[in-house]
Protein backbone atom coordinates (compact mmCIF):
# COMPACT_ATOMS: atom_id res chain seq x y z
CA UNK A 1 0.00 0.00 0.00
CA UNK A 2 1.25 3.77 -0.50
CA UNK A 3 0.12 5.18 2.55
CA UNK A 4 3.13 6.12 3.41
CA UNK A 5 4.18 7.39 0.31
CA UNK A 6 5.15 11.24 -0.33
CA UNK A 7 4.05 11.28 -3.90
CA UNK A 8 6.40 13.00 -5.54
CA UNK A 9 5.56 14.81 -8.72
CA UNK A 10 1.73 14.29 -7.92
CA UNK A 11 0.32 17.91 -7.55
CA UNK A 12 -2.74 17.95 -4.80
CA UNK A 13 -4.82 20.31 -4.36
CA UNK A 14 -6.92 20.68 -1.14
CA UNK A 15 -10.12 23.38 -1.92
CA UNK A 16 -11.38 24.70 1.60
CA UNK A 17 -13.78 26.65 1.48
CA UNK A 18 -14.61 29.49 4.24
CA UNK A 19 -17.47 31.51 5.99
CA UNK A 20 -16.27 32.86 9.42
CA UNK A 21 -13.41 30.39 10.17
CA UNK A 22 -10.88 32.67 11.85
CA UNK A 23 -10.85 30.98 14.92
CA UNK A 24 -10.53 27.42 12.89
CA UNK A 25 -8.24 28.55 9.91
CA UNK A 26 -4.44 28.43 11.52
CA UNK A 27 -4.65 24.99 12.75
CA UNK A 28 -6.22 23.78 10.00
CA UNK A 29 -3.63 25.12 7.72
CA UNK A 30 -0.66 24.17 10.05
CA UNK A 31 -2.26 20.20 9.88
CA UNK A 32 -3.05 20.41 5.97
CA UNK A 33 0.47 21.92 5.46
CA UNK A 34 2.55 19.74 7.72
CA UNK A 35 1.02 16.91 6.02
CA UNK A 36 4.01 14.13 4.58
CA UNK A 37 3.17 14.97 0.71
CA UNK A 38 5.65 16.86 -1.73
CA UNK A 39 2.82 18.36 -3.98
CA UNK A 40 0.57 19.64 -1.78
CA UNK A 41 -1.29 23.04 -2.06
CA UNK A 42 -3.95 24.18 0.25
CA UNK A 43 -6.19 26.67 -2.01
CA UNK A 44 -9.00 29.11 0.41
CA UNK A 45 -12.22 30.14 -0.87
CA UNK A 46 -12.99 33.01 1.45
CA UNK A 47 -16.54 34.67 0.89
CA UNK A 48 -15.77 37.86 2.55
CA UNK A 49 -16.36 36.41 6.05
CA UNK A 50 -17.23 39.62 8.53
CA UNK A 51 -14.22 37.67 11.01
CA UNK A 52 -11.72 38.43 8.96
CA UNK A 53 -10.70 35.01 7.43
CA UNK A 54 -9.79 36.13 4.21
CA UNK A 55 -7.09 38.41 5.88
CA UNK A 56 -5.62 35.33 7.91
CA UNK A 57 -5.40 33.60 5.26
CA UNK A 58 -3.63 35.79 3.39
CA UNK A 59 -1.28 36.12 6.64
CA UNK A 60 -1.15 32.42 6.78
CA UNK A 61 -0.51 32.06 2.86
CA UNK A 62 2.57 34.61 3.13
CA UNK A 63 4.28 32.60 5.79
CA UNK A 64 3.48 29.69 4.22
CA UNK A 65 5.14 31.12 0.78
CA UNK A 66 7.85 33.03 2.30
CA UNK A 67 10.90 30.31 0.76
CA UNK A 68 9.14 31.02 -2.60
CA UNK A 69 7.14 27.85 -2.65
CA UNK A 70 3.70 28.32 -3.39
CA UNK A 71 2.16 25.92 -1.17
CA UNK A 72 -1.17 28.11 0.24
CA UNK A 73 -3.44 30.45 -1.91
CA UNK A 74 -6.68 32.29 -1.27
CA UNK A 75 -9.29 33.15 -3.91
CA UNK A 76 -11.71 36.36 -2.36
CA UNK A 77 -15.43 36.25 -3.16
CA UNK A 78 -17.43 39.13 -2.56
CA UNK A 79 -20.37 37.56 -0.97
CA UNK A 80 -21.43 34.40 0.98
CA UNK A 81 -22.81 32.70 -2.51
CA UNK A 82 -23.09 29.00 -1.05
CA UNK A 83 -20.97 26.27 -0.21
CA UNK A 84 -21.69 24.32 -3.50
CA UNK A 85 -20.26 28.29 -5.75
CA UNK A 86 -17.24 28.31 -3.24
CA UNK A 87 -16.07 25.05 -4.57
CA UNK A 88 -17.04 25.22 -8.41
CA UNK A 89 -14.61 28.35 -8.40
CA UNK A 90 -11.89 26.70 -5.78
CA UNK A 91 -11.80 23.51 -7.76
CA UNK A 92 -12.03 25.40 -11.71
CA UNK A 93 -8.83 27.49 -10.54
CA UNK A 94 -7.39 23.82 -9.02
CA UNK A 95 -7.75 22.44 -12.50
CA UNK A 96 -6.51 25.77 -14.12
CA UNK A 97 -2.97 25.84 -12.02
CA UNK A 98 -2.49 22.00 -12.88
CA UNK A 99 -3.92 20.02 -10.19
CA UNK A 100 -3.70 16.40 -10.70
CA UNK A 101 -5.80 15.37 -7.87
CA UNK A 102 -8.60 17.83 -5.83
CA UNK A 103 -9.68 17.64 -2.66
CA UNK A 104 -12.74 18.70 -0.56
CA UNK A 105 -12.40 19.77 3.13
CA UNK A 106 -14.23 21.60 5.35
CA UNK A 107 -12.26 24.44 7.43
CA UNK A 108 -14.06 23.43 10.63
CA UNK A 109 -12.02 20.52 11.94
CA UNK A 110 -14.36 18.27 11.16
CA UNK A 111 -12.38 16.18 8.30
CA UNK A 112 -9.51 14.03 9.66
CA UNK A 113 -6.73 15.59 7.78
CA UNK A 114 -4.47 12.87 8.23
CA UNK A 115 -6.22 10.53 6.17
CA UNK A 116 -5.24 12.69 3.06
CA UNK A 117 -2.42 10.90 2.49
CA UNK A 118 -4.56 7.60 2.26
CA UNK A 119 -6.99 8.86 0.12
CA UNK A 120 -4.42 9.97 -2.50
CA UNK A 121 -2.71 6.26 -1.96
CA UNK A 122 -5.81 4.64 -2.73
CA UNK A 123 -7.12 6.76 -5.98
CA UNK A 124 -3.06 6.18 -7.04
CA UNK A 125 -3.32 2.72 -6.52
CA UNK A 126 -6.38 2.15 -7.59
CA UNK A 127 -7.15 4.37 -10.75
CA UNK A 128 -10.50 5.75 -9.19
CA UNK A 129 -11.98 8.74 -9.74
CA UNK A 130 -13.55 9.55 -6.96
CA UNK A 131 -12.65 8.56 -2.90
CA UNK A 132 -14.88 9.36 -0.19
CA UNK A 133 -14.08 9.95 3.16
CA UNK A 134 -17.37 7.71 4.34
CA UNK A 135 -18.99 8.02 7.49
CA UNK A 136 -21.35 4.93 6.67
CA UNK A 137 -19.23 2.44 5.84
CA UNK A 138 -17.83 -0.39 8.06
CA UNK A 139 -15.47 1.65 10.45
CA UNK A 140 -16.48 5.04 9.43
CA UNK A 141 -18.15 7.17 12.56
CA UNK A 142 -19.70 10.50 13.64
CA UNK A 143 -19.00 12.18 16.82
CA UNK A 144 -20.75 11.47 19.97
CA UNK A 145 -21.07 15.04 20.46
CA UNK A 146 -23.21 15.28 17.75
CA UNK A 147 -26.88 15.72 19.31
CA UNK A 148 -29.25 12.75 18.23
CA UNK A 149 -31.40 15.26 16.35
CA UNK A 150 -28.70 16.16 14.01
CA UNK A 151 -27.15 12.22 13.87
CA UNK A 152 -30.97 11.52 12.59
CA UNK A 153 -31.04 14.79 10.13
CA UNK A 154 -27.56 13.39 8.77
CA UNK A 155 -28.75 9.71 8.53
CA UNK A 156 -31.95 10.73 6.81
CA UNK A 157 -30.63 13.02 4.64
CA UNK A 158 -28.03 10.87 3.17
CA UNK A 159 -30.68 7.72 2.77
CA UNK A 160 -33.11 10.23 0.77
CA UNK A 161 -30.49 11.12 -1.56
CA UNK A 162 -28.90 7.40 -1.71
CA UNK A 163 -32.91 5.66 -2.31
CA UNK A 164 -33.62 8.92 -4.84
CA UNK A 165 -31.09 8.61 -7.09
CA UNK A 166 -30.06 4.72 -6.61
CA UNK A 167 -26.62 5.13 -6.22
CA UNK A 168 -24.34 2.79 -4.57
CA UNK A 169 -22.21 5.19 -2.68
CA UNK A 170 -23.13 4.71 0.88
CA UNK A 171 -21.82 8.10 1.90
CA UNK A 172 -23.36 10.17 -0.77
CA UNK A 173 -23.58 13.46 0.97
CA UNK A 174 -19.83 13.07 2.03
CA UNK A 175 -18.11 16.46 1.87
CA UNK A 176 -14.54 14.76 2.50
CA UNK A 177 -13.30 13.56 -1.23
CA UNK A 178 -10.82 13.24 -3.39
CA UNK A 179 -10.89 13.79 -7.27
CA UNK A 180 -9.40 13.11 -10.38
CA UNK A 181 -8.49 16.11 -12.30
CA UNK A 182 -10.08 14.09 -15.11
CA UNK A 183 -13.55 13.07 -13.44
CA UNK A 184 -13.93 17.04 -12.37
CA UNK A 185 -13.40 17.72 -16.61
CA UNK A 186 -15.87 15.15 -17.31
CA UNK A 187 -18.25 16.45 -15.07
CA UNK A 188 -18.00 20.24 -16.77
CA UNK A 189 -18.38 21.72 -13.42
CA UNK A 190 -19.32 25.06 -14.57
CA UNK A 191 -22.97 22.97 -15.56
CA UNK A 192 -23.63 21.93 -11.77
CA UNK A 193 -26.81 23.64 -10.48
CA UNK A 194 -26.52 23.17 -6.98
CA UNK A 195 -25.28 26.63 -5.05
CA UNK A 196 -25.08 24.99 -1.38
CA UNK A 197 -24.92 21.58 0.09
CA UNK A 198 -26.25 19.48 -2.19
CA UNK A 199 -23.38 20.08 -4.84
CA UNK A 200 -21.99 17.39 -2.84
CA UNK A 201 -24.32 14.86 -3.75
CA UNK A 202 -24.81 16.34 -7.54
CA UNK A 203 -20.78 15.94 -8.04
CA UNK A 204 -20.70 12.53 -7.14
CA UNK A 205 -23.69 11.40 -8.85
CA UNK A 206 -23.01 13.36 -12.14
CA UNK A 207 -19.46 11.63 -11.76
CA UNK A 208 -20.75 8.34 -11.67
CA UNK A 209 -22.79 8.84 -14.16
CA UNK A 210 -20.05 10.13 -16.90
CA UNK A 211 -18.45 6.66 -15.91
CA UNK A 212 -16.10 6.84 -12.74
CA UNK A 213 -16.05 4.79 -10.06
CA UNK A 214 -15.50 5.54 -6.24
CA UNK A 215 -13.98 4.27 -3.64
CA UNK A 216 -15.16 4.84 0.11
CA UNK A 217 -12.62 5.12 2.73
CA UNK A 218 -13.65 5.10 6.47
CA UNK A 219 -13.24 8.19 7.96
CA UNK A 220 -14.33 9.36 11.37
CA UNK A 221 -16.23 12.73 11.93
CA UNK A 222 -16.03 15.15 14.57
CA UNK A 223 -17.95 17.91 15.49
CA UNK A 224 -16.56 20.84 14.83
CA UNK A 225 -13.77 22.55 16.97
CA UNK A 226 -14.94 26.21 16.97
CA UNK A 227 -17.55 28.68 15.66
CA UNK A 228 -20.75 27.77 14.09
CA UNK A 229 -22.76 25.96 11.37
CA UNK A 230 -24.08 27.51 8.15
CA UNK A 231 -26.49 24.99 7.19
CA UNK A 232 -29.41 26.65 7.11
CA UNK A 233 -33.48 26.00 6.16
CA UNK A 234 -33.10 27.02 2.67
CA UNK A 235 -29.83 24.61 2.08
CA UNK A 236 -31.52 21.97 3.35
CA UNK A 237 -34.55 22.66 1.28
CA UNK A 238 -32.24 23.05 -2.03
CA UNK A 239 -30.31 19.13 -0.40
CA UNK A 240 -34.21 18.05 -1.23
CA UNK A 241 -34.93 19.28 -4.34
CA UNK A 242 -31.47 18.69 -5.87
CA UNK A 243 -31.93 15.03 -6.11
CA UNK A 244 -35.67 14.56 -7.30
CA UNK A 245 -34.55 17.05 -9.84
CA UNK A 246 -31.42 14.50 -10.88
CA UNK A 247 -33.14 11.83 -10.88
CA UNK A 248 -36.08 13.10 -13.47
CA UNK A 249 -33.68 14.93 -15.25
CA UNK A 250 -31.60 11.78 -16.32
CA UNK A 251 -34.04 8.74 -15.28
CA UNK A 252 -33.79 7.81 -19.01
CA UNK A 253 -29.79 7.67 -19.21
N1 LIG B 1 -16.87 30.18 0.96
C1 LIG B 1 -17.94 29.64 1.59
N2 LIG B 1 -17.76 28.69 2.53
C2 LIG B 1 -18.85 28.18 3.14
C3 LIG B 1 -20.17 28.60 2.84
N3 LIG B 1 -21.03 27.89 3.63
C4 LIG B 1 -20.27 27.06 4.38
N4 LIG B 1 -18.96 27.24 4.11
C5 LIG B 1 -17.80 26.50 4.66
O1 LIG B 1 -18.00 25.15 4.32
C6 LIG B 1 -17.58 24.28 5.36
C7 LIG B 1 -18.76 23.46 5.87
O2 LIG B 1 -19.71 24.31 6.50
P1 LIG B 1 -20.28 24.00 7.98
O3 LIG B 1 -21.01 25.18 8.49
O4 LIG B 1 -19.19 23.46 8.82
O5 LIG B 1 -21.34 22.90 7.66
P2 LIG B 1 -21.56 21.56 8.40
O6 LIG B 1 -20.23 20.87 8.56
O7 LIG B 1 -22.62 20.85 7.67
O8 LIG B 1 -22.13 22.02 9.81
P3 LIG B 1 -21.47 21.81 11.27
O9 LIG B 1 -21.24 20.35 11.46
O10 LIG B 1 -22.46 22.32 12.22
O11 LIG B 1 -20.20 22.55 11.29
C8 LIG B 1 -16.95 25.19 6.43
O12 LIG B 1 -15.57 25.29 6.18
C9 LIG B 1 -17.66 26.53 6.16
O13 LIG B 1 -16.90 27.65 6.59
C10 LIG B 1 -20.32 29.63 1.83
O14 LIG B 1 -21.43 30.07 1.51
N5 LIG B 1 -19.19 30.10 1.25
MG1 LIG C 1 -18.87 21.66 9.76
Amino acid sequence: MTDHERHPGVPVTIVMPTYNEAANLPRMAELVLGLPLDGLHLKIVDDSSPDGTGRIAEELAEKYNADGVRRMSVLHRTEKDGLGRAYVAGMSAALAEGAAYVVQMDADGSHPVEAVPRMLGTAVASGVGLVVGSRYVEGGSLDEDWGRHRVLLSRFANRYARTVLGTKIRDITAGFNLWSAQTLRDVDLATLDSAGYSFQVELKFKAVRAGHSAVEIPIRFEERTEGVSKMNFATQLESAVVPLRLRLRHRRG
